[in-house]
């Protein structure tokens, strides 16, 4: 078949995207586009690879900072046509688009649309720093409704569920972008936020009141608010919740933390997410019945899996760097933003019948948080995953990594709960054993444990940062005592 044909037989599938506002599947339909979604994967390559060429000449013309960019590579968008060509497009970093920020403020020479079509700002919540800004276009945002309604519906929402947000309103764009899903599908939003004094109890409060089907923040304030549930009297699985979709940090493919929501809020759990620069940043993101990992939604932005080193894609099956590019977006459209995080691709049957590769264990984590212990890579998520299996583990941990000498050390300092409490001294050293024994196991390492009260660690409204690294500080010490 022909790419042409292929293209042609795609819903509505043209850049810039045509969106017929008033589409909606009927309910009992799985998909929201059956042919996009579920087309033979090489026809749908062979469409995106046409696609590819059509956003790099757009921000080839509209924009000096992907001209320079391709001009300096000997890239010609004319010369893209096909997706192994594509891999020879560099990819693009955070600090490429700070530095161009930084000398087109506010919103770089990658806008690629005039200004006055932009229609929503938002930006990185770091708070150290200058903050990026991101742009978004008038069409664009309703192309961003248009995605994540399809992804919601993928989930199994539909007209007239209410979706419960609860992350922060503001600068974040996971929120608004998400909501932006609700609102097109004719859900019913509850914009709550979150991060804000005493929120978190009020949280409780109407979501016992109000009884959504759906809700969406972080999986860290997922369990924060079971917790502060509870406190307030309130039973999580009271709520009815049926669904709760996650993103921002790993954890909705973490096994055990997957687990102890789905638990404690008798709901299933589906993870979601790549990056903000990358919104519609659902476009990764596990479906009703494919619910574990994330599936890639190739035909909104093309995702691929690369080596951190060469940036070409791994194969199936294998480890690297996600690597995004937009096909659905012209204002500030994202072509190989380099993710810097890592995780494994897989091409398999999916059980809900779409076509796309998957990420089987979702986003492990940033390449910069992994650390080697004796040589073994450690990854946060994975010690996150041991802690939430044990029996008697309250709820938060923190990951120290410093080095005595030249070894690096790794300590785990865990809540125990109020069960292990009540145990005593022997429960809490039983406690100390299984942690340091499963540990070791998973991480092929021994570390060190040393229990901790409950709630002895501050709970996020937001995204967890888990790993206190001492070794800068060593670091220092170590130079300023060795001078050279
Ligand atoms: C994830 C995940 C995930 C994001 N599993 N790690 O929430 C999505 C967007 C709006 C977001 O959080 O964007 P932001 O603030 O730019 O952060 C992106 C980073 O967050 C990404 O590179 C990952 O390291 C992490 N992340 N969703 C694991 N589902």
């Amino acid at each position: 078949m022909s790419v042409s044909t292929a293209a042609g037989r795609m819903e509505a599938w043209s850049f810039p995207p045509r969106i017929d506002a008033s589409y909606i599947p009927p309910n009992d339909q799985r998909y929201w586009h059956p042919v996009r979604e579920t087309m033979p994967p090489d026809e749908r390559d062979a469409a995106i690879a046409v696609r590819l060429r059509e956003v790099m000449r757009h921000a080839y013309k509209s924009s000096a900072f992907y001209k320079k960019k391709w001009d300096d590579a000997g890239i010609d968008p004319e010369s893209i046509r096909s997706l192994e060509d594509f891999e020879r497009v560099p990819v693009v970093t955070k600090a490429e688009l700070r530095a161009s920020q930084a000398a087109h403020e506010p919103y770089g020479d990658y806008l690629c649309v005039p200004e006055s079509e932009i229609h929503h700002i938002h930006g990185t919540s770091g708070t150290t720093g200058k903050p990026t800004a991101f742009a978004i276009g008038r069409n664009d945002w309703q192309t961003i409704g248009e995605n994540h309604a399809r992804i919601l519906w993928g989930m199994g929402f539909r007209p007239g569920d209410t979706i419960f947000f609860g992350a922060i309103f503001s600068l974040y764009l996971g929120s608004w972008g998400a909501m932006s899903g609700a609102e097109r599908m004719k859900a019913r939003s509850f914009p709550f936020g979150a991060g804000a004094q005493g929120m978190t109890a009020r949280a409780a409060q109407w979501l016992a009141m109000v009884k959504p089907a759906g809700f969406y923040g972080t999986p860290s304030y997922a369990l924060r608010l079971a917790e502060v549930a509870r406190e307030e009297g309130y039973d999580p699985r009271a709520f009815g919740l049926r669904t709760l979709f996650f993103s921002g940090e790993p954890g909705a493919s973490i096994p055990s933390v997957r687990d102890r929501i789905e638990n404690e809020f008798g709901a299933r759990v589906i993870d979601t997410g790549t990056m903000a620069e990358m919104t519609p940043f659902m476009s990764a993101a596990g479906s009703a019945e494919s619910h574990e990992g994330m599936l890639l939604w190739q035909d909104m932005v093309y995702h691929e899996v690369c080596d951190p080193a060469t940036y070409a894609r791994v194969p199936y099956g294998e480890q690297g760097t996600p690597v995004y590019t937009h096909l659905e977006r012209t204002s500030q459209p994202m072509i190989r933003l380099l993710s810097n995080d890592l995780t494994h691709w897989v091409m398999e049957e999916n059980p809900c019948g779409r076509t796309y590769p998957r990420l089987p264990k979702g986003v492990h984590g940033r390449i910069d948080d992994m650390f080697q212990i004796r040589g073994e890579n450690v990854y946060p998520s994975e010690i996150d995953n041991v802690c939430n299996a044990i029996a008697g583990y309250g709820g938060e941990h923190r990951i120290h990594i410093s080095r005595a000498q030249t070894m690096d050390e790794l300590l785990v300092r865990a809540e125990y709960d109020a069960t292990v409490a009540a145990g005593g001294d022997a429960a809490i050293a039983a406690f100390r054993r299984t942690l340091g024994d499963q540990l070791r196991k998973v991480l092929g390492v021994g570390a060190n444990v040393e229990p901790v009260p409950p709630n002895t660690y501050e709970r996020t409204d937001f995204k967890a940062r888990r790993v206190v690294d001492d070794r800068d500080l060593y670091g220092q010490v170590y130079q300023s005592t060795h001078p050279h």
